[in-house]
């Protein structure tokens, strides 16, 4: 067998992905605008959940400064308007600018944008907004998701926002900020229960550590990675970028895993465990899965990180639906 980014996704394939997120967000881009952005604040003011004070740090915040004060510049109702452009992907300066923000930098200016919002600075959903029936059946759903879950679908309408999101996902087209790894007395050893491999063990170590170079040539030079509900990035240059964009501050806490060789000299390996963004810290621990497919030299073919559906997925480390 050839294995190929087609089929190598399809490993550990009864691995069951929380497919609520996805559907949270189709039911979300039916409502109106208006809605859908009372909707969020409603979500992200009631979810009882608060982003670290720290967390900015990560989303070089230079860059939406002057989108910020422009913003808090304008009347009320241009206020209102801007945030209503950037929600319906709007052609317009604003909607350009925002829509070539790394996505740290998207949560960062709405983290302001939601900072100023609560001091008056900037126009809020006005005081007894009523949402459509359609509206707050969504936000239900939201508020019964696992926080896990619910920060995703924060996080994902965040990233829809803008002029064109498909600037953003380019990563192989830009030079990312290099970031600056631990230092060597700082780092752990993480141990997996059930995995040796040593390319595994490598990878967890050198991400929680923000050593992206050697993290990045643990990866086959066409490797690829796919993160939770988005499509592979391909090749060494394009993952590096990625990782220094979107990995540091991630603290990767593996649990238990499984390793089977197969065809032709490749391995595969599936952990779980859980994910802390740094926007939240230790108060959001999001239960994911690594499943790895390792060429016969050891590097990563592929891996697929994805969120799961429930935490009971975190004990489910057989190869297939079947067995
Ligand atoms: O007024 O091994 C609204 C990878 C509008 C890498 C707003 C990974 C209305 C490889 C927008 C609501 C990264 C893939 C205001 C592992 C409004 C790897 C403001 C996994 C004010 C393990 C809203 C990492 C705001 C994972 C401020 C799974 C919303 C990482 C902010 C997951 C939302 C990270 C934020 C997630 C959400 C982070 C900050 C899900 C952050 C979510």
């Amino acid at each position: 067998m050839t294995y190929t980014l087609e089929n190598a996704r399809n490993i550990f394939s009864g691995t069951l992905i929380a497919n609520a997120v996805v559907d949270t967000t189709d039911a979300f881009n039916k409502l109106s605008i208006d809605d859908q952005l009372a909707l969020l604040w409603f979500a992200y003011t009631e979810m009882g959940i608060t982003i670290t004070p720290a967390a900015p740090g990560v989303a070089s915040m230079a860059l939406a400064e002057p989108l910020l004060n422009e913003i808090k510049n304008m009347f009320p109702p241009a206020q209102s308007q801007a945030m209503f452009d950037l929600a319906s992907n709007a052609d317009t300066p604003i909607g350009r600018s925002y829509s070539s923000f790394r996505v740290n930098t998207k949560l960062g200016f709405w983290f302001e944008l939601g900072q100023l919002m609560k001091q008056g600075l900037v126009a809020p959903i006005p005081v007894g907004y009523q949402m459509g029936v359609d509206a707050v059946a969504v936000l239900e759903t939201i508020k019964r998701l696992d926080q896990g879950q619910q920060i995703t679908v924060l996080r994902n309408t965040v990233v829809n926002m803008g002029f064109d999101r498909s600037v953003s996902e380019d990563y192989a087209k830009r030079e990312a900020p290099k970031s600056t790894p631990k230092s060597l007395s700082e780092r752990v050893q993480t141990k997996i229960e059930g995995v040796t491999n040593y390319t595994v063990l490598s990878y967890i170590d050198f991400m929680n550590a923000y050593d992206f170079t050697p993290a990045s040539n643990l990866f086959a030079e066409k490797g690829a990675l796919q993160p939770p509900f988005q499509k592979p990035i391909v090749g060494q240059q394009g993952i590096l970028t990625y990782m220094r964009e979107e990995c540091v501050g991630l603290k990767m806490l593996p649990e238990r895993g499984v390793s089977e060789s197969i065809e032709d000299g490749y391995t595969q390996v599936k952990v779980t465990g859980t994910v802390q963004t740094p926007w939240f810290g230790a108060s959001v621990g999001m239960n994911i899965s690594w499943r790895f497919l390792l060429d016969p030299q050891g590097k990563i073919f592929f891996v697929a990180i994805d969120l799961l559906a429930s935490p009971k997925e975190l004990l489910n480390l057989t190869s297939s639906m079947s067995n």
